[in-house]
Order: structure tokens, then sequence, then C-alpha cells
């Protein structure tokens, strides 16, 4: 069946592996499937709700969107545009904040990660980011969202709003509940520095990250730096329990090469790590090393980047302006 996709990415950073592997191949799998309506945000607003330079910011919207094209995102068959060029976002991010409550942002998880232990000093926008990547989604009708597993506790949310939405306003499926898309397999890239943390954009080390620009040298450093531990790679993968920087690593082999975790425990079962990791540099390069090369050629075009949103937020502005005036009118303005 036909599925409306939307998903969006942050333009606060350096793509990383984890946004490609946890999300962007998704995207590209997504567009390829016959009659899919793809909807691809760069989501410029919710990155203003941690401290952006705006000169950088502009810059990274540009890279954001070099990195989908790179990674195979077609702006002919997919929509491909920068979230605050299209005023309705914002506009439906209000009328919705009045219909989510307080509790149900008190349970988020990711606000409490991001604001840290000093919630007092985070930006209202942080605590209320769920609720205009509800209406991001909304807005689309979409029906799946390809996220990684981080952003589940958000979609949930998001159909916690569709659905208090359409009753308290009597108006049967006009906000459509959206279903998750989350990779059975390696939906959490870890750090490369410890594997208890996902990796991130904000980490302070860029050597936790292997970034999708990174060149061939940075990322065998960065591979060959990346922690591990002083045993040899086990040959089950429940020995795995309480490595999870090991498990991280082999998670990443196996997402690269599309094969699951075992066959690739199999395949370095009782090896040392200086092999295991000049096979994994050697893949990584492989897989990511074009799209680095393309990602810097493209960015270099910011004419071109340029239009390709500007088109973009023409086609999403017209399926946007339709349904906010639809809302508005649920809504009695
Ligand atoms: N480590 C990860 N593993 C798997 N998926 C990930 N995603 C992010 N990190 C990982 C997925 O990538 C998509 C885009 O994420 P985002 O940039 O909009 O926001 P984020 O989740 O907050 O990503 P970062 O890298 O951690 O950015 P910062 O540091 O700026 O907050 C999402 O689908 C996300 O699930």
């Amino acid at each position: 069946m036909a599925k409306k996709i939307f998903s969006g990415v942050q333009p606060s950073g350096n793509l990383h592996l984890g946004n490609y592997l946890g999300a962007i191949k998704n995207f590209v799998n997504l567009q390829n499937e016959e009659n899919n309506e793809c909807v691809y945000c760069v989501v410029d607003l919710h990155a203003i709700t941690v401290k952006q330079d705006p000169n950088e910011l502009k810059d990274s919207i540009r890279e954001t969107t070099a990195a989908f094209l790179a990674s195979g995102l077609d702006y002919k068959k997919s929509i491909i545009f920068n979230q605050s060029s299209v005023a309705a976002h914002s506009e439906v991010s209000w009328i919705l904040s009045c219909t989510a409550r307080m509790g149900w942002l008190n349970r988020m998880t990711q606000f409490k990660e991001k604001a840290g232990k000093d919630k007092e000093k985070a930006s209202v926008g942080l605590y209320i980011y769920p609720i205009l990547m509800a209406a991001d989604i909304l807005l689309y009708d979409s029906t799946h969202v390809p996220v990684g597993e981080d952003q589940k506790q958000h979609l949930e949310l998001c159909r916690d709003i569709a659905q208090k939405f359409n009753i308290e306003f009597n108006c049967q499926n006009f906000l459509v509940a959206p279903e998750p898309l989350i990779q059975k397999s390696f939906s959490r890239i870890m750090s490369l520095k410890d594997g208890t943390k996902k990796m991130s954009k904000s980490d302070p080390s860029d050597l936790s990250r292997i970034n999708l620009n990174d060149s061939k040298d940075t990322i065998i450093n960065k591979i060959k730096k990346a922690k591990t531990d002083d045993k040899t790679l086990p040959s089950d993968k429940k020995n795995l329990n309480e490595r999870p920087e090991v498990e991280n690593l082999l998670g990443i082999y196996s997402s690269l090469s599309d094969q699951n975790l075992e066959s690739t425990v199999n395949e370095f079962s009782g090896k040392n790590f200086s092999e295991f990791k000049k096979k994994l540099s050697e893949l990584v390069v492989e897989k990511i090393s074009p799209i680095s090369v393309e990602i810097n050629k493209l960015y270099k075009d910011k004419e071109f980047i340029d239009k390709i949103l500007n088109d973009g937020a023409e086609k999403a502005n017209k399926i946007a302006s339709k349904k906010v005036s639809e809302l508005k009118k649920i809504v009695g303005f």
C-alpha cells in the first residue's frame, strides 16, 4: 500500500553515521518504493531550540540538504525543503500546543537528557519541541514516519495529540495518527567513545562520531581510536552483554553490510580488534566516502541547493496551507 512519508533532520551540525543508518538510509528506501509520497524536511526551527550561530545555521541547512541528496534522496521524487520556509509549521504548532497536555510533555525523556541538570535554563522551545514535530507530521497527513529509535516517544505523543484533537473538535480522522518506521536492528548507533550514549551531532568530542563528510583518513583514525576492551571478539552475541562499545562496532558493521549481528559475530569470532577494526574501516570508507565526496561537491553549488529548497518549499506550502486553513475552520477562526 502506498504510504505518505514525512521525516526531518536538524541542521544542527555535521550529519553522522547514526543519522544515516538510523534514518536517512531508510528515507531513501522508502522514496524508492513504488507510489510512496515522501516529504523530507531540514528542520531548522527545531535546530534553534539550542543556541545556533546564525551564519553557521545557514550553511548547515545547505549542508544537510547536500547530505540528503548525496545519500540518494532525489528532489524529483521527494519533496525536500526547510521547515522555516513553510509558515504553517509554526502556526499549527501553536494550535496543537493548546491540545497537548503538560503531563504528556513532562514524560519526554529526550528533553530530560538534552536539558541536563539545569532544566530552568533550557529554552521553552526545547520543552515544546515534540509539539512542533507533531505539527510537521500532521500537516502532511503522513501515515508513516521513519525515525531512529530515540524519536519513538515523540511519535507516540504525536499520535496522542492527533487523537485528542479529533475527539475535542469532533472531526474524526481529520488528523491522521502516524505509524513510526523504526529499523528493527541497529536503530540506535552509539558514540564511539561511550557505548551507553547515542552518537550525536552535539557531542563535544568529534572522535565520538563518524561524520558523513569525514575524509577517508579521518574515518580510519576515528575507528582506530574507538573504545573497545582487552578481550577478543566474542563467538556468541549473548557474550556482548556489558560490552556496549563492542556491540556497537559490530552493529555498525552489520548494518553497513546488510547482514544480521549473528553473521558478523561469526565472521569475527575470536579475532583481535586490530583485524576487526581494519575490516570495519574498509567497509565504512567504502560506504561513506562516496557520500562524503558528493556532499562536498554539492555543497559548493549553493545556488543549486537553494533552488531545490525553494522548489520544495513551494510544493510543501501547497499541501500545508490547505491543511492549515481546514484546521483553522475546525478550531473556529
Ligand atoms: N545515534 C543515532 N542512531 C540512530 N538514529 C539516530 N538519529 C539521530 N541520532 C541517531 C536519527 O536521525 C534523525 C535525525 O535526527 P535529528 O538530527 O533531527 O535529531 P537528533 O535525534 O537529536 O540527532 P542528534 O545527532 O543527536 O542531534 P543533536 O545532537 O543536535 O541533538 C532522527 O530520526 C533520529 O532518530
